[in-house]
């Protein structure tokens, strides 16, 4: 009997792998001292070396591999062995503090963390007092014990057989109500969209991807390096965004993915012009809806439009404006080959044209189910199967989706989702507060900013900055309120719940 196909997506990917291993696979731009070159032999030896010193660290099977590390390839390569060694990829914001990650730590209970070598001395004992087994450290200058440790090991690995609905990551994703969700991302799931994507946007031997997004979320881990990696295309590599050093690596590139925060930035860069553009095929925007008027503008200065998509932890990639054909400002595109999506009225109805409804989503590429979550899972899921987005959208009359909302309680600041409920939960805690609401308002750099309401217990006077700086200290920075304002009482409906349109009527501007 035939055995069937490897579905480990680091089979999948490595399929793509040009034939000449000596070819560059990616350029690291910002170490010190020049650019760093990979091969795509480099890639195969150095994540075989990683993915056996896995495998000899006698983890469970399906155990947890939690990575929270500064952006490296080295970084890249470790989740790539992970995937090899057939373990459970799990990524974490190099933003999150102690009490998120023991959060974290405690409810994926991972066989390995990895962590970056500065934050050791306070990450191993969370991570010992959850009970796990191995620390290693990743440095973003290749330093630390986990590359001395690969370093002993074989170059040669041969990658473990997965079956598609095995697992291959969990993303921790915020929930409205109370902690992060991590969403269970199969091979299959992560595959299945990755090939879409390779054809959708017409991926190609020879393109080059210029990487500035972080690797610890969707869209640079998977929908970025996927879309290179599959396609045989170099990734020239930036560690962190910084307008100017995109614009002057653009000349060489040929596709370009960012958040909205992003495009603003380049915008505001007088040095971004067509000029600099003149090779690029292709520029994709997601995470956070991107302005029209941000849009317009690129459009004025690149001559070129963007292609903006929708997506999310849970599922991947949606839907994605046309590569050949329209791609229309506000809207969010068409569905995905493979992937279906439909809005939903009130009564459950499938809207028409410009009704407005709920947007659901069935396909290989959506999720197994929250981790260790199975009355939330059910939760978001429709009797007859369909994910509720928590996204509310509409049709326009050429098939073409406009996110116009979301029924969730969520904040994007810079493509980072921000939950007010958890924002709240912490600021609420703080002496002398006796109440918050937290709201997104309109912020030119990132989109939305995340802003706080708090009502002072009687007799105390609070202050902002001790506030902010008290928040900093807990949280990762970009979920801090930008400002807070105090207030005598906040705004009640007659059912008792904080008029939160009111605050952003007031404090919007
Ligand atoms: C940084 N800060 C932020 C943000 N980023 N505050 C609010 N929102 C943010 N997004 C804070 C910093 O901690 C710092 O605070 C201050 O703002 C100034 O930082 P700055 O140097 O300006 O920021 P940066 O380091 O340049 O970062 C901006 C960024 C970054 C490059 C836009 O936020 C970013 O990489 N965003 C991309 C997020 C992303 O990849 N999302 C994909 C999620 P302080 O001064 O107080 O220390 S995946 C997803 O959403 C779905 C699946 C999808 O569809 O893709
Ligand atoms: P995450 O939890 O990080 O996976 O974020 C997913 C959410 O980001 C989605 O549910 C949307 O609300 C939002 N999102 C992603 N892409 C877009 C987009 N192009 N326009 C508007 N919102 C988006």
């Amino acid at each position: 009997m035939p055995r069937t196909a490897n579905a480990n997506l680091y089979a999948i990917l490595a399929a793509g792998f040009p034939a000449d291993r000596s070819a560059c696979a990616i350029e690291a731009v910002d170490g010190e001292g020049g650019s760093l070159y990979y091969t795509w032999g480099d890639i195969d030896r150095a994540s075989a070396r990683l993915a056996n010193l896995l495998a000899s660290l006698g983890l469970a099977a399906g155990a947890r591999v939690a990575v929270q590390v500064e952006k490296s390839p080295e970084a890249l390569l470790l989740y790539l062995a992970t995937l090899r060694a057939g373990y459970v990829y799990l990524p974490l914001n190099t933003a999150y503090q102690a009490g998120e990650l023991d959060y974290f730590i405690g409810n994926a209970t991972p066989g390995l963390v990895v962590c970056s070598p500065a934050a050791h001395a306070w990450v191993e004992p969370i991570a010992r007092q959850h009970k796990v087994r191995h620390v290693l450290t990743l440095g973003e200058q290749r330093q630390g014990s986990l590359l001395a440790g690969a370093a002993a090991h074989s170059d040669d690995f041969s990658t473990v057989r997965r079956r598609a609905g095995d697992l291959a990551a969990i993303l921790y994703t915020s929930g409205t109500t109370g902690r992060s969700k991590g969403a269970m991302l199969s091979h299959g799931n992560l595959s299945s969209n990755a090939l879409t994507l390779h054809q959708y946007w017409r991926w190609r031997r020879g393109d080059v991807l210029l990487h500035a997004l972080p690797i610890f979320h969707v869209h640079g881990l998977f929908v970025a390096s996927h879309g290179a990696l599959l396609s045989g295309s170099k990734m020239i590599w930036m560690n962190r965004f910084d307008p100017a050093t995109v614009v002057r690596h653009l000349p060489r590139a040929t596709v370009f993915m960012g958040v909205p925060t992003m495009y603003v930035r380049l915008l505001d860069h007088a040095a971004f012009d067509a000029g600099c553009a003149s090779n690029m095929r292709l520029f994709i925007s997601g995470s956070a809806p991107l302005l029209p008027d941000t849009f317009k503008q690129f459009e004025a200065r690149i001559g070129q439009r963007i292609l903006e998509r929708y997506g999310m932890s849970e599922t991947a990639m949606l839907t994605s404006n046309s590569y050949d054909g329209n791609r229309v400002a506000g809207t969010v595109g068409l569905p995905l080959p493979g992937v279906s999506v439909r809005v939903v009225g009130e009564s459950g109805q499938p809207c028409g044209a410009d009704e407005i409804g709920g947007i659901e989503v069935s396909g290989p590429n959506v999720f197994g189910g929250y981790w260790k979550m199975p009355e939330k899972t059910r939760e978001e899921f429709t009797a007859d199967g369909w994910f509720r987005t928590g996204d509310v959208g509409k049709w326009d009359a050429n098939g073409y989706l406009s996110i116009v909302g979301r029924s969730k309680d969520l904040i994007i600041s810079g493509g980072y989702n921000v939950y007010p409920k958890e924002i709240e939960s912490y600021l609420d805690e703080m002496p002398g507060v006796f109440e918050s609401a937290v709201i997104g308002v309109a912020h030119r750099d990132f989109g939305e900013a995340v802003t706080a309401v708090v009502v002072a217990q009687p007799g105390v006077t609070l202050d902002e900055s001790a506030l902010i700086a008290e928040l900093k200290g807990r949280i990762a920075a970009f979920k801090v309120p930008k400002r807070i304002h105090v207030v005598t009482e906040l705004p009640r409906n007659q059912m008792g719940k904080v008029q939160k349109n009111l605050l952003r009527e007031r404090f919007g501007a």
